[in-house]
């Protein structure tokens, strides 16, 4: 079939919509109708050339919503009419790693995946005969894409689409790092730097979960408004201070329980590690730092007990975690429609990136 798409065709150079070729789907696998995507950061790293795994030509996006078309032979666990979110993490339940329950990392289409193939190392995607890469194994900037089973959540019907879409990455990211990462308790101090898509939903989560001080830190000031709008307590913004790793460790009296990295900036990420407090503040790294980046900090920051942790997904099982966020959004216990502050039909999702990198928008979504 014919699908409208943006096409990443080269990077640094903005995504241009054309008519792809898509092969339905095959053993296992099922052809969606995307009706919204996000734009999130991740997006706009691998257009920018930063992303190690970057592939182009390509489609982007890994947070949307849709509805199942049509299912390959085997399909199992979905069935046409479903509605669902395209997972860039799957969930198998049967792979070593899905076994140890010790994590949310499904490795068993990992490899392909980062190629930019289905899972029996083709593409579904051409544009006048060249093979075009799927993205993070979702290609949500495609009206229509095709999943292996294992990497769609199906979720309830009365979930509107556009708002659905951002628990495909930015409201699982941010939420399941306090609840499923971090394991936050009532009662914590707790640090998130950069309040954009990701690290509002940290905010709210440590909210939900009942923490005490919610420090917010970020280098654009209009930022502090959305942060106190989901519970942040205070803010800060590093440019107004000297020393921001010394101004957060007396602000929290000697440290944070856990701070939150969600710039990708590893200068950041040191910072966020050296505002924990001695003998047991976790700093959880979600931010993705551009290739060929590291962190560093004295070994002593760990020897006198502080923790170094990285969470993707939010350490969310994909299909049995992303339907119960939906329903947390649906029952009121977390906002999403807020933090949508641009809806954008596909013609004009450049203009996503560039809103972002003003620092204009939370989340935008095109709908289809
Ligand atoms: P965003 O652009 O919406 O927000 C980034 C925020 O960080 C902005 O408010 C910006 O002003 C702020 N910021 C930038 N530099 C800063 C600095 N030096 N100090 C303090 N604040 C600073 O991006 P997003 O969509 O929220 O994504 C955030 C990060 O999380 C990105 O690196 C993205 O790739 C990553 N991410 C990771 C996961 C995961 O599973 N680990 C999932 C989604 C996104
Ligand atoms: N491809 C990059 C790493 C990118 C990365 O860390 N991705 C996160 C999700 S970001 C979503 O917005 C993730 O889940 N990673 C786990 C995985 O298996 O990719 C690189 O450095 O090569
Ligand atoms: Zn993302």
């Amino acid at each position: 079939m014919k699908t409208r798409a943006a096409v990443a065709f080269e990077a640094k150079r903005p995504l241009e919509i054309v008519e792809v070729d898509l092969e339905g789907p095959r053993a296992g696998e099922v052809l969606i109708e995307i009706k919204a995507t996000g734009i999130c950061h991740t997006d706009a790293y691998t257009l920018d050339g930063l992303d190690s795994e970057g592939i182009f030509p390509s489609i982007l996006g890994h947070e949307g919503a849709g509805v199942v078309v049509e299912v390959g032979p085997g399909v199992t666990s979905v069935e046409v009419g479903d509605h669902v979110i395209p997972l860039y993490t799957p969930e198998c339940r049967q792979c070593k790693s899905c076994l140890s329950r010790k994590t949310n990392l499904c490795t068993s289409i990992r490899a392909t995946q980062g190629k930019g193939l289905m899972p029996d190392g083709t593409s579904r995607f051409s544009y006048k005969g060249q093979a075009i890469a799927h993205y993070m194994g979702c290609s949500t900037f495609s009206n229509y894409t095709v999943l292996p089973e294992i990497a769609v959540a199906k979720i309830r019907k009365d979930a509107p689409f556009d708002k659905a879409c951002y628990v495909g990455c930015g409201v699982t990211t941010g939420v399941g790092a306090v609840v499923n990462t971090a394991k936050v308790e009532p009662g914590a101090n707790c640090v998130v730097f950069g309040l954009g898509g990701i690290g509002l939903n940290v905010i709210q989560g440590l909210k939900m979960v009942g923490a005490d001080m919610i420090v917010g830190v970020d280098i654009n000031d209009d930022k502090e408004e959305w942060g106190l709008r989901f519970g942040m307590t205070h803010f800060v913004n590093p440019k107004t201070v000297s020393d921001v790793v010394a101004h957060l460790v007396e602000l929290t009296g000697g440290g944070a329980d856990y701070t939150f990295d969600c710039t990708g900036n590893t200068v950041v990420m040191r910072q966020a590690l050296e505002a924990c407090h001695r003998g047991w503040g976790e700093s959880i790294v979600i931010g993705v730092a551009e290739a060929g980046k590291e962190i560093a900090t004295r070994p002593f920051q760990l020897v006198t007990g502080r923790v170094w942790r990285g969470s993707a997904f939010g350490g969310a099982r994909g299909r049995t975690d992303t339907p119960k966020i939906v329903d947390w959004y649906m029952d009121g216990k977390i906002e999403i429609d807020p933090m949508i502050t641009h809806t954008l039909p596909l013609e004009r999702i450049n203009e996503a990136f560039d809103l972002m990198h003003e620092g204009k928008s939370i989340r935008s979504v095109v709908v289809f």
